[in-house]
């Protein structure tokens, strides 16, 4: 076992999750490589050190290229907006280091893998933050599905629901910008379902998308963090440039169909990341917001008791659960980032790729600017295009 020494760029909302996870890993899983909180780096000199204070960082940067350029720094992690994401990593690989990098990988599929290629020529690993992969329930769906139980996989229907910005007063933080986010509801959630999807079904054929910007212009932000933001209604407004609701429908590989939904127009929903599958002997559904339960049908069950039952994925079997507490002592949305550095850390001292990395970000993007290339050019796309 070693240490890996890291370098993290954000502050933010990912900054304080992936943080969270790397004091929480030697806490709850001390048999894996250590993760050494070597600096935090973010262009506010005041936030970035308030950042460091709190989270436990031996360092703070205001400069990226400077954090890239040290050498007691071994991964660099990128938790900047999506604009930073190439430019960084494509620094952090020509320098030879690992690489951890948040979703949406890239603005472009073409960005995406030109960052893949640089860090594969590097000899670095890679890995792009596709957290919800790590919640146990997900674990076990994925058990299920490879041991058979539900047969063959004819449907998936997944859906990221919102409701943050239905409030047309709430500002155009960076999320609503193409120029910085790329896309809006589609890259900053669908990308979690798609991923989701080919974790659990396969690889996508053919797609065929609508979108819908429904505000079309927003105050400008006084202050941004996550989420949250603070305008004035009165302040000078700018135009929303990326999608609030994309939906989709696509054929797999295998033959299974599939309906997308990312939305932050569905008043109620904070965070309902959810799907179900269904199989020739049974099916699964999981919610997020429900994230310890998966719900499970076996057409096998005895006649008189079959129906959906939940299982509470919570004891030791269970993915990742005898590292924490007892059966039923239920786990959170922070603890899907430890799992997640716990196999990144796992991965470096084991000296293979991680799982997810730049490979699942790069078809990941693929998936997306399809959907968005049928929207423009209103017909089915085939994934072939971006092969
Ligand atoms: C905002 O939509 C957001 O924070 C996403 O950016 C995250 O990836 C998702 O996990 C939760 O919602």
């Amino acid at each position: 076992m070693s240490n890996v020494r890291i370098g993290m760029v954000g502050y933010k909302f990912m900054g304080k999750a992936h943080s969270n996870a790397y004091r929480a890993l030697p806490m709850f899983f001390p048999q894996v490589n250590r993760p050494v909180m070597k600096a935090i780096c973010g262009r506010d000199p005041q936030g970035v050190e308030t950042a460091r204070a709190q989270f436990g960082w031996e360092s703070a940067e205001t400069d990226w290229r400077k954090l890239i350029g040290r050498d007691d720094i071994d991964l660099i992690d990128i938790n900047a907006p999506s604009d930073a994401h190439k430019e960084i990593a494509l620094a952090a690989a020509a320098a030879g280091k690992h690489i951890f990098c948040e979703k949406p990988l890239a603005l472009t599929y073409a960005d995406s893998v030109e960052m893949l290629e640089a860090a594969e020529k590097a000899g670095v690993k890679h890995m792009v933050g596709f957290n919800y992969r790590f919640a146990p329930a997900v674990q076990l769906a994925k058990k299920l599905i490879s041991e058979g139980r539900i047969g063959t996989i004819n449907h998936f229907r997944g859906f990221f629901l919102q409701d943050w910005i239905v409030d047309p007063s709430f500002p155009l933080v960076w999320r609503l910008q193409k120029e910085i986010a790329g896309s809006g509801s589609h890259g900053d959630l669908g990308a979690h379902v798609v991923d989701m999807a080919r974790f659990l079904v396969g690889e996508f054929d053919e797609v065929i998308g609508m979108s819908e910007t429904f505000v079309k212009e927003r105050p400008l932000p006084s202050s941004m963090t996550g989420l949250s933001a603070k305008g004035d209604e009165n302040a000078p407004r700018g135009p929303v440039t990326v999608d609030d609701a994309t939906l989709f429908l696509a054929r797999f590989k295998s033959g299974a169909l599939g309906s997308i939904e990312a939305t932050r127009f569905a008043p109620g929903h904070r965070c309902t990341n959810s799907f179900e599958i269904n199989g020739s002997k049974g099916s699964i559904k999981f919610d997020f917001e429900r994230m310890n339960e998966l719900e499970v049908y076996f057409a096998d069950d005895a006649e008189d008791v079959q129906g959906f039952r939940r299982v509470l994925a919570t004891d030791p079997s269970h993915a990742y659960m005898d590292a924490w507490w007892p059966a039923g002592h239920t786990i959170g949305y922070e603890h899907t980032f430890t799992h997640e550095v716990h196999e990144l850390m796992t991965a470096i001292a084991e000296d293979r790729q991680p799982v997810p990395n730049f490979v699942d970000g790069v078809r990941c993007q693929a998936v997306l600017e399809a959907v968005e290339l049928s929207i423009q050019e209103r017909r089915w796309v085939s994934l072939r295009e971006f092969e």
